[in-house]
């Protein structure tokens, strides 16, 4: 059995979806990323304006670099519909950090690799590393590159996190998925909700819902609060409305099975415990969940916008109480939030009014 087919049995065995393996060679679309750069697309992640050389070579990131093995895990579970006063999460944070998951079964792949060639270099990459994971995943064939600029396939659909091993060992390398498999279709464009899907494969990370619940430290931009909803961490739903969706399987891995206390969280009753915890209780709560990056005043700052789209006079208390909470952040969308209850009890008490005067 050849070295490559030993190494795919490997991660399969792991428990990993897909696997591929392309060269070391620079990413194609490095241009793009340079571009989508310099427009400032990327907001306040600055890690992503650094080491842009290295994205540009996967040599330079380990020297002597010759092969990628790519792989993806299936997380799709089952869909929320949460009611008017509970919080949307993320499908990817549901379950446990996949960070942590996928570093585990990478570093057993690695491990199983130096069983059959002892000399090898390998170097692991989930999410974090300077590498372009979707490029390198279409490249090692795993999958096409949709308009939301997701990686998705027909056995899978969008449902897909990707990681790589980059390995000195040169490797039979895979033939490139490079078929457009989008077509006419601009679901994904039409359904977000912030239309941070610029043009088709340019998305505009300042706009994006997963960005200003996840990544931003700071106040959510005050016109795009409104738009965020009642979505507390990431947003799926330019992926949710993909059609090639109807070839989604249930997640094998268990680890991405949903937290029950993270299913359709109550909107009130999240910010009550919120505002109890201090940040080290925080960690202890979210230990192993992806909802520790946005750090005890992130979630509170979306939770208060929520409630604020909300628009239910019940949030009212526990929105006065944040109005005291240490954190300038947590009382700054705290205070836009009861802004925004009452402005709605406004309108409909100026809507009642003409009647209510009749009636008297
Ligand atoms: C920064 C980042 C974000 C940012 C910016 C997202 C973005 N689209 O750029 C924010 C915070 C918004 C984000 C959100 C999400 N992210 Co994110 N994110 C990343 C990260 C760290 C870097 C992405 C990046 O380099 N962006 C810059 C742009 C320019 O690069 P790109 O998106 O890869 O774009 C390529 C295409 O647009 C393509 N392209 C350009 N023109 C054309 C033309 C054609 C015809 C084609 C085919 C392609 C094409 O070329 C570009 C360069 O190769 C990657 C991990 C990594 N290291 O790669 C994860 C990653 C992309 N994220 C991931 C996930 C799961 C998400 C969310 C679903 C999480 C959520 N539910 O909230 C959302 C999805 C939003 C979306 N529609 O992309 C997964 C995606 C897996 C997949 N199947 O694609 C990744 C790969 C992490 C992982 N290890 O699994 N993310
Ligand atoms: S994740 Fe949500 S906000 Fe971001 S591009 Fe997709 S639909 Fe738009
Ligand atoms: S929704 Fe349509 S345009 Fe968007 S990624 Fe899916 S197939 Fe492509």
């Amino acid at each position: 059995m050849s070295l490559e087919t030993q190494i795919k049995d490997k991660a399969l065995a792991l428990r990993f979806d897909l696997v591929g393996i392309t060269t070391a060679d620079p990413p194609a679309r490095i241009a793009f990323y340079r571009r989508w750069i310099a427009g400032g697309c990327h907001g306040g992640m600055a890690y992503l304006a650094r080491n842009i050389e290295r994205r540009a070579d996967p040599a330079v990131l380990v020297p002597g670099a010759k092969s990628i093995i790519v792989v993806g895990c299936n997380y799709h579970t089952t869909l929320l519909r949460p009611g008017p006063l509970q919080g949307r999460i993320a499908r990817y944070a549901l379950g446990e950090d996949y960070h942590d998951v996928m570093q585990r079964k990478l570093d057993a792949l690695v491990a199983a690799i130096r069983e059959l060639a002892p000399q090898a270099q390998a170097c692991v990459y989930v999410d974090t590393g300077a590498v372009l994971e979707r490029e390198l995943a279409q490249r090692a064939g795993l999958g096409w590159i949709g308009k939301n600029t997701m990686l998705f396939n027909n056995r899978f659909g969008q449902w897909l996190l990707l990681g790589e091993i980059l390995l000195d060992l040169p490797l039979q390398h895979d033939p490139p998925e490079t078929r457009d498999r989008c077509g006419s279709c601009t679901r994904c464009i039409a359904a977000c909700p912030t239309r941070a899907i610029v043009a088709p494969y340019q998305l505009d990370a300042r706009r994006c819902i997963s960005y200003l619940t996840i990544e931003l430290k700071g106040a959510i931009p005050v016109e795009l609060r409104p738009l965020v909803g009642n979505r507390i961490f990431g947003c799926d739903d330019c992926l949710e409305v993909c059609p090639w969706n109807r070839f989604a399987q249930q997640a094998r891995e268990a680890a991405f099975a949903p937290r029950r206390d993270l299913t359709e969280p109550g909107l009130v009753e999240l910010l009550e415990e919120l505002l109890a915890m201090d940040e080290v209780a925080f960690r202890r709560r979210f230990a192993g969940s992806p909802l520790l990056r946005a750090k005890r005043r992130g979630l509170l700052r979306n939770v208060c916008v929520a409630l604020g789209n909300a628009r239910d006079s019940r949030a009212v208390p526990v929105l006065t109480r944040a109005l005291a909470d240490s954190e300038p952040l947590v009382r700054e969308h705290a205070a836009w939030a009861l802004e925004r209850i009452a402005t709605q009890d406004g309108k409909r008490n100026a809507a009642r009014s003409p009647k209510g005067d009749q009636d008297e």
